[in-house]
């Protein structure tokens, strides 16, 4: 029982609390995180470190009138629970269930949906400059994580902010965590603002409204905080020419030492994240503040479970875990090994005979399985922060002085970078090779990580070769085969376990647009169908292929492996031999593989009927599983048998009226 959890449903309850009340709040709804993610998991860690912060911010602040924008919004937990969705906490990320970040359609309280990184400041900037210009009065507050300014969208809106509104308030929430540890000069200039107290800032009008504040043992704490902010004489120090290089700019002048005040923003701290009454005087202020103020909170990514404080990387993250002791269910012996790890060990394999390849993450060295090379090789691996257009333009740099760069990117995040890849990787024709982990579903994540748009969206580019394998050999021989190809060249994988086939001792090199013939048909006259199955959805291909030959039919299977260039001798031929052709892919239908077959068709003047199989053009919700989503959408053996059936005019009494395909 939480004796004031179970209290509040909505933020106006946070108001009526006293601070020792709001603390065990902040206690109960930590054992609520630890005890409501056990079973199907979430990012416990990041939400863990936000628990004060989160209180505070609705307690001092109005929503749904005021607007909070989280970056990432993987952290808006205990936001969810705060906000009219505590009853339903313990569903999120699972079918029908709440989704794992902000959505505006799930809440009014949710003023701005996020799932890729570094768009926080950008949209509440937008959104202060909105209110400004309507003329209203709401208050603009925007948290995002210190790796979200490795970001370069961050800076693009830092660089906006002072000379666009004069009420804007930005949260730095510091935990030194990204996924993994924070990395790079930011990182670096961070931990600097923290350990020096030349930096510290709070500054003297702080001090006085700390003062001002009704008295108590809380005004008189503060006020002494306040002091020892103040005692540092921080305020000044960078703008006396002290002649020390340490005072210095950087640009020959004696400016803020505080990048945030050079952007033109005040910047309060840091300050501990975990002192509630300290955040709430923080953000009360800020509330007054007539500049942009960014206000540094130190947080711990994890805190109050020990295994989250031990693990922060684990923990940002996971599946189902025991929630006395953090452990996670052991991997089940001769489990298949997830793609990314496959990835990885083979980047290593390949990176020991050819001494030109690199890999490069933006960071994501654990989800992308880079990590073994990082381990083994650490010279030929670069995490460059949450910075995917960097770390595609980074490559094609490389990829000119010689280097096989590959790029190991999800695919939902390499959009971010489709400029890049434009005119920096095809337009000058490089040879990098982007491994895009999560294409297809990301399920309990949802519509921000559904890694579903990379065949249409690379298609279109010229030089590309694009490829996806059916199982975890053919994806080590696809990445051997990229380190021969002296173009762009992307290989397309989904999350998670692989198929458990044996991997070769030798990779074997491909032929470049050739498909491979699973099933030939066996020329006996009945009713012939042929099923390309990509990728994954080749295994589903042949399942259902065994299904429709016990029921008569004469089926084709076909591996595609490329779809671009796709196999266009192949394609024709099992087109014109065939009855009923089906295309399955774990992607959009608009503008994928089965598209190119039926522009393929279009150009060969080949009419047989197809059939396409995959994700219709609407975003895909999150669920529990993938297979549940899979059944839903119709991207199943059954619906490929009953798809086949209906055709020939058979009894389709399984079909799952699903998907309206061509
Ligand atoms: C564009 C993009 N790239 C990568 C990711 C994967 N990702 C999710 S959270 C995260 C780390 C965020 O760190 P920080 O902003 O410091 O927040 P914290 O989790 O530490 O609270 C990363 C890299 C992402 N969501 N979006």
């Amino acid at each position: 029982m939480s004796t004031y959890l179970d209290m509040v449903n909505g933020p106006a309850h946070v108001k009526k609390l006293t601070l020792p009340q709001l603390q065990d709040l902040a206690g109960e709804i930590r054992q609520e995180l630890i005890a409501g993610l056990a079973k199907a998991g979430g990012h416990l860690g990041p939400n863990l470190g936000v628990v004060e912060l989160s209180i505070a911010l609705h307690r001092v602040f109005n929503t749904p009138k005021d607007k909070f924008v989280w970056d990432v919004s993987h952290q808006v937990y205990v936001h969810k629970i705060l906000t009219d969705r505590k009853d339903r906490f313990r569903t999120i990320r699972q079918t029908d269930g709440l989704n794992g970040f902000a959505l505006r359609t799930e809440s009014p309280h949710d003023c701005y949906g996020a799932g890729h990184a570094g768009t926080a400041l950008s949209a509440a900037l937008g959104m202060a400059a909105a209110r400004d210009k309507k003329g209203t009065d709401e208050n603009v507050v925007c948290i995002f994580g210190d790796a979200a300014l490795t970001n370069g969208i961050s800076f693009e809106a830092l660089n906006n902010i002072g000379h666009t509104t004069k009420r804007f308030i930005g949260i730095l929430n510091d935990n030194e965590w990204s996924i993994a540890k924070n990395v790079g000069a930011i990182s670096a200039y961070l931990n600097k603002l923290i350990t020096n107290p030349r930096y510290n800032k709070l500054a003297k009008d702080f001090e006085a409204f700390v003062r001002r504040l009704p008295k108590g043992e809380l005004a008189i704490r503060l006020a002494h905080k306040a002091e020892e902010g103040v005692k540092g004489a921080i305020a000044d120090v960078g703008l006396r020419q002290t002649g020390k290089p340490e005072d210095a700019d950087g640009r020959g002048g004696y400016g803020s030492p505080v990048f945030f005040e050079e952007m033109g923003m005040r910047y309060l701290g840091p300050i501990d994240g975990h002192d509630l009454p300290l955040l709430i005087s923080t953000l009360e202020f800020a509330k007054t503040c007539d500049s942009p103020i960014v206000i540094h909170v130190l947080t711990q990514k994890g805190k109050g479970f020990e295994a989250a404080l031990k693990f922060p990387e684990k923990f940002h993250g996971l599946g189902p875990y025991n929630a006395q002791t953090g452990e996670t269910p052991a991997a089940k012996p001769n489990a298949a090994p997830m793609y990314q790890d496959v990835m990885g060990q083979a980047m290593v394999r390949l990176c020991q005979k050819n001494n030109t390849l690199v890999g490069i993450t933006a960071a994501m060295p654990t989800g992308t399985g880079l990590k073994h090379l990082e381990k083994a090789m650490p010279d030929r691996y670069y995490d460059v922060g949450i910075a995917e257009e960097h770390a595609v333009i980074f490559a094609a740099g490389m990829a000119t002085m010689g280097l096989h760069p590959v790029v190991a990117i999800y695919s939902t995040f390499l959009q971010r970078a489709y400029d890049c890849i434009h005119h920096d990787i095809c337009l000058q024709d490089l040879p990098v090779i982007f491994c895009m982990d999560r294409a297809g579903l990301s399920a309990n994540d949802g519509p921000t990580h559904h890694g579903l748009f990379d065949i249409a969206y690379l298609r279109t580019l010229p030089n590309v070769t694009a490829m996806a394998p059916k199982d975890e050999d053919e994806l080590v021989d696809m990445m051997f085969t990229a380190t021969h190809i002296n173009h762009p060249t992307f290989i397309r994988y989904p999350r998670g376990a692989a198929e458990g086939v044996p991997i070769k001792e030798e990779p074997r090199l491909l032929e470049i647009g050739k498909a491979e013939v699973i099933q030939n048909f066996s020329s006996n006259g009945k009713k012939k169908a042929a099923l390309f199955g990509l990728g994954p959805m080749c295994a589903i291909a042949r399942k259902a292929a065994e299904e429709l030959a016990a029921e008569g039919f004469d089926v084709a299977v076909i591996n595609p492996r490329f779809t671009k260039p796709i196999d266009a001798g192949t394609t024709e031929f099992f087109g014109k031999a065939a009855d009923l052709v089906v295309t399955l892919e774990d992607h959009v239908l608009m503008g994928g593989y089965g598209s190119a077959v039926l522009e393929l068709f279009s150009e060969k003047n080949v009419t047989t009927p197809v059939v396409r199989i995959g994700w219709p053009d609407q975003f895909i919700e999150h669920a529990s599983t993938q297979d549940e989503l899979r059944k839903k959408y119709g991207l199943t053996v059954e619906n490929t048998v009953a798809k086949v059936k209906a055709h020939f005019g058979e009894t389709a009494a399984t079909a799952t009226k699903l998907i309206e395909v061509a």
